[in-house]
């Protein structure tokens, strides 16, 4: 299978990537080299610590497991270039399946826990996966059915594999795959710098969630970059809240961005400030990214907390608006550095500085990681705008992707001709450079740093036999930023006693197999749909009744 999930990523034309080598920014490593080299320098320094299974792992060991795993895959037919959805929970066999998928060759395809049927079943479909990483059970939920399920849905899908100590049911547990390599893994021809590392998911806007894909040049820019904006060197120690294959978590800077300076990273099971604040403690964690409904919730439990969190010297906080109250108030409480950071996991990711002023710091979303991060801001008709003008921001450079991954006809709406990506943001530039987001042009709603696309959530009310027409769009809240409400209109002639109520609304569409941040959280009945002046609907008019009008739906 070598070379062909690369011949279905767009690149960078040949003399853009040789500038960014000449300059400096692809430095022709990969994934499973910088690993080996870090065990090498200092074998017995701390990398990933599991408080959950008290697992702690050192380089050398991680090292080792990875290549032991690598050996067992290989051994399953599973090498360069096979795609393998990855779908855990913060624990510190995520980090022995990536690096060992890394070395090999073979593509992590990131899903979140949160992930259900539909979703898994499509990334295992639509990329061909050879095999779905799973852990036994997680938050009360059973990934062994859901795999079982997919595993009868998915005619490629030919390994599902099991994470940690929980039973694996049918499947294999990782145990039995770490097996001693046969050759000196050294000896494997692993992938090039230049070729994809992994797929990562996006946002996205449409029906269908797009896969990005990553090389390991660029990725591993993107963190050599983020460490030295936030400080990362080997005495740091990374707390990882968020999701662990969540963009943001993997590379702003953290965990990858961790393990390549030869830091730590601890794995926090869950982001409540009663499982975290300890861990600070115990572990001394120097820094973390959080989401803002997050952020604000440590910042009002740091005061009481009963715990020393005098070792944490940064907290991120990105993946949506921070307002501007919130971030004043994280300095005050948390005692840190806030840094902003409006990343996107398609490339471009803009940090505030660790000596920006602190009106910097509270009122924007940073500048870009490099020189050679090119930023346009511009009207409807793709003109560019002055300096400080409100408009569609489009991006190029050296670590944001020219193409989603085997998706020809989107690639034609979401990038330029000259491969600058449409991020759908609605931004403004300041005079020293930093980005301020101002909305969001894309039709997504991004609840608390969760995104979902409204046509997928509408594709979904569309299959119930009583609904006519549905619209999604946001409605702000207090804490989440933003949150989901559904404008449904029901079939002509529908019985008053076969109407559904808007909670079996909710129900059908959660039980489609849907991760559950994507059921909508109120579904209103409407008559019709506000109509533009040439008769399409109006999403501009029910984000406004949205945002006005808080009775009558549920
Ligand atoms: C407003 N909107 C933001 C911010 C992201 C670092 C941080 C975040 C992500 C991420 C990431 C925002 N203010 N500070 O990958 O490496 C919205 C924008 C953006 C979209 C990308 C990273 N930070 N956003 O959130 O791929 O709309 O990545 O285009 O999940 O989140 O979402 P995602």
């Amino acid at each position: 299978t070598g070379g062909r999930p690369d011949a279905l990523a767009p690149t960078w034309p040949a003399e853009f990537a040789e500038r960014y080598r000449a300059a400096g920014w692809w430095g022709g490593e990969t994934f499973g080299q910088v690993l080996r080299d870090r065990a090498a320098v200092h074998p017995g320094r701390l990398a990933v610590v599991d408080p959950a299974s008290g697992h702690r792992w050192t380089y050398a060991e991680l090292d080792r497991r990875a290549d032991r795993l690598a050996a067992g895959l290989l051994a399953r037919g599973i090498g360069r270039g096979d795609r393998v959805v990855v779908q855990l929970p913060n624990i510190a066999e995520f980090f022995e399946v990536i690096f060992a998928l890394f070395r090999i060759g073979a593509l992590p395809v990131f899903a979140l826990p949160a992930h259900r049927e539909t979703e898994i079943a499509y990334f295992c479909s639509f990329t061909g996966a050879a095999a779905y990483v799973i852990a036994a059970a997680h938050g009360g939920y059973d990934y062994r059915e859901l795999a079982a399920r997919t595993k009868a849905d998915v005619p490629t899908l030919r390994h599902v594999f099991v994470a940690g100590d929980g039973d694996p049911g049918p499947f294999e547990p990782l145990a039995a795959l770490r097996t001693e390599p046969a050759a000196d893994p050294a000896d494997l021809a692993g992938p090039a710098p230049h070729e994809l590392a992994f797929l990562q998911l996006s946002g996205g806007s449409t029906g269908v969630p797009k896969l990005i894909p990553r090389t390991h040049d660029d990725y591993i820019y993107s963190l050599r970059g983020s460490n030295e904006i936030c400080g990362v060197d080997e005495e740091s120690v990374f707390l990882c809240v968020l999701p662990a294959a969540h963009n943001f978590t993997l590379s702003s800077p953290g965990s990858l961005g961790a393990l390549y300076a030869g830091a730590r990273v601890v794995m926090c099971p869950d982001p409540n400030p009663d499982t975290a604040f300890p861990l600070i403690e115990r572990e001394g964690v120097t820094l973390t990214g959080l989401v803002p409904p997050l952020a604000l919730v440590w910042t009002e439990a740091a005061p009481e907390a009963r715990y020393d969190l005098g070792s944490l010297q940064v907290l991120l906080v990105g993946g949506a608006k921070f307002s501007e109250e919130a971030a004043r108030r994280v300095r005050p409480a948390l005692g840190c550095t806030l840094q902003q950071v409006f990343g996107m996991a398609e490339g471009l990711v803009n940090y505030t500085r660790l000596d920006d002023p602190e009106e910097t710091v509270v009122t924007t979303q940073g500048r870009p990681i490099s020189p050679d991060d090119e930023i346009r801001v511009v009207d409807d008709e793709d003109n560019d705008l002055p300096v400080g003008a409100t408009g569609h921001l489009l991006t190029r450079g050296p670590y944001t992707i020219r193409g989603y991954w085997n998706a020809p006809e989107h690639n034609a709406r979401s990038f330029t001709a000259d491969g600058f990506y449409r991020t759908g943001d609605v931004v403004r530039l300041t005079p020293t450079g930093h980005l301020v987001v101002e909305g969001r042009a894309k039709d997504q709603i991004n609840r608390g740093g969760e995104k979902i696309a409204a046509e997928e959530v509408e594709n979904h009310l569309l299959a119930h036999p009583a609904v006519h027409d549905a619209n999604v769009v946001a409605e702000p809240d207090p804490y989440l930023g933003e949150r989901t409400r559904a404008y449904v209109i029901l079939r002509a002639g529908a019985a008053e006693g076969e109407r559904p109520r808007p909670v079996e609304l909710k129900k059908f569409v959660r039980a489609r197999g849907l991760a559950a941040y994507k059921v909508p959280d109120r579904v209103e009945f409407v008559d019709a749909f506000p109509q533009t002046g040439v008769g399409k609907i109006s999403k501009k008019d029910l984000r406004a009744d949205a945002a006005t009008v808080t009775d009558a739906a549920t």
